[in-house]
């Protein structure tokens, strides 16, 4: 990447209708932002969202803690939803569906009203209201939409949990938050298959204490169990709720979400999002990352279960009142050409998906693509990687006809929002950066002093203000949220990404460099899978690492040690690759399960990981190994590769 050369600039025809025109402009407005932020979001807050009261104080920062809009109230839902039925989007699509089996349903503004005004009813009737937790474990429906937005209307927190998470997964998150109402379905359709959700659910639940309802969503009429007096049919508690929900206002600061995400030790984080700060981050980057016009069509290929389907298919496009499509269920079903077909059908003009996705289609083949036109696209996003050059000259040739901008955005679960970025009618794209800073955000690539290094070298990436869509706190944890974020570099929040910036000032990142792997561009921590396989009976240590991987970005490799007595067999490796799925879920399935008699170590006993990695890539073990406690653990497993 490093030795990447080209560039590839706005053409005159899409810079003349963009929201955002030309370098100058942007260098002009970026500099205002970063020099009075308070005054540059004070504006924006006041010209994007709708207040109830508006806020006395742009931002109180005692780091690592924010207060953003103090004194402001305001209701996201009806920022998302109510602010449109005044205007000529009343009757606009906010949601076009197509289900996996090809069953297709727009929604109007005017219908998510109706549909989220309905649902507030029917929590408030259960009982549920501000500050209580809500665990959504749905399909890609516009259910699952009218689910969260429900929550936000009512000022319930919700959670939403990724459905292809296990059971345990799904416990561990309830139980954190002190969910009392579950939300899911019967089913979703995946790869022409159920996935049973319920019944996982109904696996979950039994060690939930906090849970007191749960509302089932009909989706794929699989039979389901259905217990009294807990289980609600959603068509059932629908039917007799009202049309009309008046939404209360909010505090700027009262939690939206809580959004679990993997870090480096084993329990999941549960990073918590506000309301004003968020929405506002959300709604301004969709905007102008995306060049948003009154007529598009927008599909983002991410589940609502992860950050990007927060912020990218739900907060930040329906706040600006677009038109969101949104599918359920797999890429390549019933054939590998499934996106192209629904983007012609449809008339899609923005597509935004991830790296791993992208590279999948280009294994797939060039002809799946050039069957179909993609005539209407006219902007392309990418998300959750770093993306290769390769990658995106084929995603620029191929899907784009060189013709459409591709926007290459980096950001986390914690920052909220898109913080580095191309704007699409503005800044020359070089394959495999994410270019500059957006609006108000100060990266800086710094060395472990927290000193800036020259431009050329690498260093650990910071944000060295604070911005309105940035976590709040770790749920319970706020000792946990200061270690993780602000207490490498004291009161600076650090992203856990290592980075460069060229010449011009462009950002290329490098990637983690905790122990969090980017596997398919899903966070997954290796502590998490590690602790998963040593709560296998046979298992008595186990190491988790990512290997280079083609495809997927990084794939899982596990090294585990056995208890004695247990032979090391081909048997036993499915074993434990499906111990961990039904443990975390099926995307933290390791693809390589290698047995050691030792596992390297230090002399203070931690796993040497680095070493490891070396292995597993099938590399000479380089470095220093002299604070290895045994030479002889690493022979040994070189010699079994
Ligand atoms: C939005 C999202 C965050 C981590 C992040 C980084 C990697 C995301 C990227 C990127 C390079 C990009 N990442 N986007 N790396 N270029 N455009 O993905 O959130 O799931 O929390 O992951 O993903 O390593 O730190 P999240």
């Amino acid at each position: 990447m490093s030795r990447e050369k080209r560039v590839f600039k706005p053409s005159a025809e899409f810079a003349s209708q963009a929201n955002l025109g030309s370098m100058a402009a942007y260098k002009r407005l970026y500099t205002e932002s970063v020099n009075s932020p308070e005054k540059f979001w004070e504006k924006q807050a006041k010209e994007l969202l709708v207040w109830r009261r508006q806020f006395k104080k742009v931002l109180k920062w005692k780091a690592p803690h924010a207060e953003w809009f103090g004194g402001g109230a305001l209701n996201v839902c009806e920022n998302c939803v109510d602010r449109h039925l005044k205007t000529e989007r009343a009757n606009k699509a906010a949601l076009i569906f197509e289900g996996e089996p090809g069953d297709v349903r727009t929604v109007t503004y005017k219908q998510l009203y109706f549909h989220t005004s309905r649902l507030a009813h029917v929590f408030e009737n259960m009982g549920i209201g501000q500050g209580d937790r809500v665990a959504i474990y749905m399909p890609m429906v516009p259910e699952a939409v009218f689910a969260m937005l429900a929550c936000a209307r009512v000022g319930a927190i919700h959670t939403v949990v990724f459905g292809g998470f296990s059971a345990e997964s799904l416990k561990d998150r309830i139980n954190d938050c002190g969910a009392k109402l579950v939300i899911t379905a019967d089913g979703s359709w995946r790869r022409g298959k159920i996935v049973p959700l319920k019944q996982t659910v109904d696996a979950a639940i039994e060690k939930t204490p906090t849970v007191q309802t749960v509302l089932v969503l009909r989706r794929c009429g699989n039979d389901i169990k259905m217990r009294d007096g807990r289980d609600v049919w959603w068509h059932d508690a629908w039917l007799g709720a009202p049309n009309h929900h008046k939404p209360k206002a909010f505090p700027s600061e009262h939690p939206l979400f809580i959004l679990y995400t993997s870090g480096s030790t084993g329990k999941p984080k549960g990073v918590l999002h506000t309301s004003a700060g968020y929405l506002l981050g959300a709604k301004l980057s969709s905007q102008y990352v995306f060049d948003l016009k009154e007529d598009d069509l927008y599909f983002c290929s991410a589940d609502i279960g992860w950050i990007t389907g927060h912020s990218y298919v739900v907060y930040g496009l329906l706040s600006n009142g677009a038109t969101v499509f949104l599918y359920e269920g797999a890429p390549n079903q019933p054939g590998p050409d499934r996106f192209w077909q629904m983007i012609d059908r449809h008339g899609i003009t923005i597509f935004y998906t991830a790296p791993t996705a992208i590279r999948a289609f280009m294994r797939w083949g060039d002809n799946y693509v050039l069957s179909h036109h993609l005539k209407s696209l006219r902007l392309l996003g990418s998300v959750g990687e770093p993306i290769n050059p390769e990658a995106w000259m084929w995603y620029y040739r191929m899907i784009g006809k060189k013709k459409c901008p591709i926007v290459d955005t980096w950001w986390q679960t914690e920052t909220g929002s898109i913080m580095i970025t191309p704007l699409p009618g503005a800044t020359p794209c070089k394959p495999g950066s994410a270019t500059l800073p957006f609006f108000g955000i100060s990266p800086k690539v710094v060395d472990d002093k927290g000193k800036e290094v020259p431009k050329g070298s690498g260093g650990k990436l910071i944000i060295d203000k604070p911005w309105p869509s940035m976590l709040r706190t770790l749920w319970g944890d706020d000792e946990r949220f200061k270690n993780t974020y602000f207490s490498e570099y004291p009161g600076v929040y650090f992203t856990g990404d290592g980075a460069r910036q060229d010449k011009d000032g462009y950002f290329w990142i490098v990637g983690r460099i905790d122990d969090v792997l980017n596997i398919s561009g899903h966070r997954l921590g290796t502590a998490e899978v590690e602790s998963a396989l040593v709560a296998h009976p046979k298992v008595a240590e186990a190491a988790a690492i990512g290997r280079p991987d083609e495809l997927k970005g990084q794939s899982l490799v596990v090294f585990v040690t056995l208890k004695a007595g247990n032979e090391p067999n081909d048997d036993l490796k499915e074993e434990l690759r499906n111990h961990v799925g039904k443990e975390i879920g099926a995307i933290a399935k390791p693809d390589v399960v290698r047995f050691a008699a030792a596992l390297p170590k230090t002399r203070s006993g931690k796993i040497m990981r680095r070493i490891l990695k070396e292995i597993a890539a099938g590399k000479e073990v380089k470095g220093d190994t002299t604070t290895l406690e045994d030479f002889a653990v690493v022979a040994a497993l070189q010699a079994d590769d």
